[in-house]
């Protein structure tokens, strides 16, 4: 009876192991070897790591310890992203702190991590809620002030009633609900904090083109970005009353289609468009109570009821007023409707019914002219001078007759980053008696959350009730001066961390210009396709600001993404508790060990596609049987081994390495599988055996560990080199030879990969389904080796 495999005992040892010997710390003086950067995300210590957690960090791991293996320098760091409601809400509920809450967690979660054997770079690990990390959060947000990026500004903004707090667009999901707590999202009207991300929508769109990342990850950028080209066209306005006191008494319209211009039967106003309340404020309107009632209504109703197309329009025309078209100077009547959004464009569309399709249920509901200005040939008509022009033609023409800017316009709101919560940091600004905001000088960083809180969610920052701000902010700057009292979104804590990674124990600085130099960008970003218009579009953002203001010196942070996909219940269905279909990952180590869970979702597709993956009871149990024949295969060395065993290891080999690269660890696990059997069956050599431990060790850490070092070597695997194949050995012993006569195929024969045209020959001439077309006198042949081969024959027997 041999020795069962323990994978418990295994994994503890080396755990420990690896745990003393600091194998896996990076040496960032190290000149020797090229860098490589590998990156996953920045975790939440949300208390039990689930099943996501291991398929994020444990492939990566594959990928990571076979880079090494390959002679990199590889920095593969993890922190704790630890900031955020979770904690809170789970300190309100068991009435301790958030702080406390977060510090047991955090500590739960890397015992987890060391036992998920990863290869993580430990000693550079970082945590948002450190002040130390946080001191420069605030940094970095009094430079964007300084310069403008960040802003107090107004307007409408997302509330979450469920979470207590304005969230950012990109937190509501499609269905206007909260994409953490579900709730339906409300507008309200409030100040808030914002980073003008929109100055940056042209570069975070242009400068994809230079990424080779996947298509579809820059794709859904772009998308979710949504520029859109096109042109302001000036209308003005001309009231009936005679004291005409408008500020502007113009309006301008986004259009994508300026050569619809002749076409034009009405202009619709946004009802948030300034001059609507300036045309009620300066009495310019016979009809002000309808158009006042027409805005309350609509201001019941979110975006996305607003662009509903089946719904039917509703507007006001705006009495006593009239748009002038810019170029036939013709009268034109203005509305305000509310499937205009006041947040698109310029808040103002020119209505041309003719040719489209909202402008043309707008304009029946309100009986206006509608007016074809395009025929089916793509040419003007009804369009004056311009009729019979091709569009492309008449736009030109109409631009610069209607004098109208060329103008782009996005989806893409300013980031709102203030949150009316406790648990985040907090925004270093303090404000003067007038209640101008001053950023709070680095001397006073971190500006350290206070604990005299309650924290408890009434809708009110809690830090408005702290005394000890109060007075903080009286004892620097005197009687009078308040502090900000809202903290930081945590995806602003997560903008920059990777930077932090690298230098994660300067003190001076955030990051040093030399550490960014040897380190940055990160190499490789492994991550969850749920971030592509989150967390990957803010931390590009916030990369390019701060190289802008000369604090980084690369304006992308990533030089390749890669989303994974999604681990399902064995059910098929999202995991979830109420369905009852998680699988923890915890369960699974226990029974069959980590090397087995890891293994088990590297095998399960490739990594780089965003498919969803049902988790497999059976497939996790065939992974485990083939870790114990491994185990066992110590029992198949031998002092010698076939050449066909020599030149299987090499292929297999070949094909693990190319896999790896390509982020395909299910078929590189496929093709060790296939050596397994041979060798179990044929026998393997000391030496094969140590190179297929080699091959397996990034898939199965501890295993291969205990087997390389009971087989005699004193040194980790981990730090051996990765296996190299020899070209000579890999090619096909066996070649399957098509076989040809005057131009039709009359079979085929297996031969040796390097027989000659002679050998390959006299096996057809033996082969008797084919050697009957050869009757006659063979005239010529032509031999492709290992291919096909071509026989021409005289007086051929037909
Ligand atoms: C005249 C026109 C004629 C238009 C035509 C379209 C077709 P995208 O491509 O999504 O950017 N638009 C402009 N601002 C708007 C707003 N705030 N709310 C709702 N609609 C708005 O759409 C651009 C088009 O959407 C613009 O071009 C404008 O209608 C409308 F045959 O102008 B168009």
């Amino acid at each position: 009876m041999h020795k069962k495999y323990d994978h418990e005992e295994i994994e503890r040892r080396w755990k420990t192991a690896w745990q003393e010997s600091k194998i896996y710390d990076f040496d960032a003086s190290d000149t020797t070897r090229e860098k490589e950067y590998i990156l996953v995300e920045w975790p939440y210590p949300s208390g039990n790591l689930h099943i996501g957690h291991w398929h994020a960090f444990s492939v990566a791991d594959i990928y990571v310890r076979s880079r090494r293996m390959m002679g990199k320098n590889v920095l593969f760091p993890i922190g704790f992203d630890a900031f955020g409601l979770p904690a809170e809400n789970a300190a309100i509920k068991n009435d301790t702190n958030p702080r406390e809450w977060t510090l047991s967690n955090t500590a739960h979660m890397r015992d987890q991590l060391d036992q998920m054997g990863n290869s993580f770079s430990w000693n550079m690990t970082t945590s948002s809620t450190d002040p130390s990390y946080y001191k420069w959060t605030q940094w970095m947000f009094t430079e964007f002030f300084k310069a403008g990026i960040a802003y107090r500004g107004k307007g409408m903004v997302n509330w979450c009633p469920g979470c207590h707090t304005v969230i950012a667009n990109e937190q509501v999901l499609s269905n206007n609900t909260c994409e953490r707590s579900g709730h339906l999202i409300e507008k309200r009207e409030m100040p808030q904090w914002m980073l003008r991300i929109t100055d940056y929508a042209d570069r975070l769109i242009d400068d994809l083109d230079n990424l080779p990342w996947p298509e579809s990850i820059k794709e859904a950028q772009k998308r979710w970005i949504g520029r859109s080209n096109g042109a302001r066209i000036t209308f003005n306005i001309s009231a009936q009353s005679t004291e005409q006191k408008l500020k502007e008494p113009l309006v301008r319209a986004f259009t994508t289609r300026p050569e619809t211009l002749y076409g034009v039967s009405f202009i619709a106003l946004a009802p948030e468009h300034p001059l609507v309340r300036d045309l009620i404020d300066n009495d310019l309107l016979h009809n002000t109570e309808a158009v006042l009632s027409y805005l309350v209504t609509s201001s019941q109703k979110n975006d996305i009821e607003r662009q509903n197309i089946e719904r039917e329009k509703t507007g006001v025309r705006l009495e006593g007023v009239n748009a002038v078209h810019p170029i036939t100077k013709e009268s034109i009547p203005l509305f305000v409707a509310d499937y205009v959004l006041g947040g698109y464009g310029t808040g103002a569309v020119m209505g041309v019914p003719g040719h489209d399709e909202r402008d043309r249920a707008f304009a029946q509901v309100y009986e206006l002219p509608i007016k074809e200005v395009i025929n089916d040939d793509g040419f003007l008509i009804n369009s004056m001078e311009e009729s019979g022009l091709s569009i492309e033609e008449a736009k030109l023409r109409i631009l610069k007759k209607s004098e109208a800017e060329l103008s782009s316009t996005y989806r893409l709101r300013d980031w709102s980053v203030g949150r009316q919560r406790y648990w985040g940091v907090p925004v270093p600004i303090v404000y003067d008696p007038e209640g101008n905001a001053h950023p709070i000088p680095e001397e006073h960083l971190p500006w350290l959350l206070p604990e005299d809180v309650d924290f408890r969610p009434t809708g009110v920052p809690p830090l408005t009730k702290s005394n000890e701000l109060k007075k903080r902010v009286v004892d620097i700057w005197g009687e009078g001066w308040t502090p900000e009292v809202e903290t930081m979104d945590t995806f602003v804590d997560s903008s920059w961390y990777f930077l932090r990674y690298i230098d994660n124990r300067n003190d001076k600085e955030f990051s040093s210009k030399q550490r960014q130099k040897g380190f940055m960008p990160v190499d490789l970003y492994f991550g969850g396709a749920e971030h592509t218009t989150m967390h990957l579009l803010y931390s590009r953002f916030w990369q390019k600001a701060l190289y802008d203001l000369g604090h980084v010196i690369h304006d992308e942070p990533y030089r390749m993404r890669i989303n994974r996909g999604l681990i399902l219940g064995p059910d098929g269905h999202k995991m979830s508790k109420s369905k009852g279909n998680v699988v923890d990952p915890d369960n699974e180590v226990r029974r069959f060990g980590a090397d087995t869970v890891k293994m088990y979702l590297a095998f399960l597709g490739p990594y780089a596609e965003t498919a969803n993956y049902p988790f497999d009871m059976d497939g996790i149990v065939g992974i485990r049987r083939f870790l114990e024949r491994v185990y066992g295969l110590n029992e198949e060395v031998r002092t010698e081994e076939s050449t066909v065993t020599t030149q299987l290891l090499h292929k297999t080999i070949k094909k693990v390495t190319g896999d790896i690269t390509q982020f395909k660890f299910n078929t590189a696990i496929s093709a060790m599988m296939i050596f397994l059997n041979h060798a179990e069956k044929e026998g393997i050599s000391s030496q094969s055996y140590q190179t297929y431990l080699k091959l397996l060790a990034p898939f199965a850490p501890f295993l291969t560990e205990e087997l390389w070092h009971s087989s005699g070597n004193e040194t980790s695997i981990h730090q051996a080199a990765y296996p190299t194949f020899e070209e000579s050995l890999i090619v096909d012993l066996m070649a399957h030879v098509v076989v040809q006569v005057n131009g039709k195929t009359r079979g085929s024969v297996d031969v040796n990969s390097d027989a000659t045209e002679e050998e390959v020959m006299s096996i057809i001439k033996d082969t008797s389904k084919i050697s009957s077309y050869l009757l006659g006198e063979v005239t010529r042949v032509i031999y492709k080796k290992g291919k096909i081969i071509n026989i021409v024959v005289k007086n051929e027997n037909t």
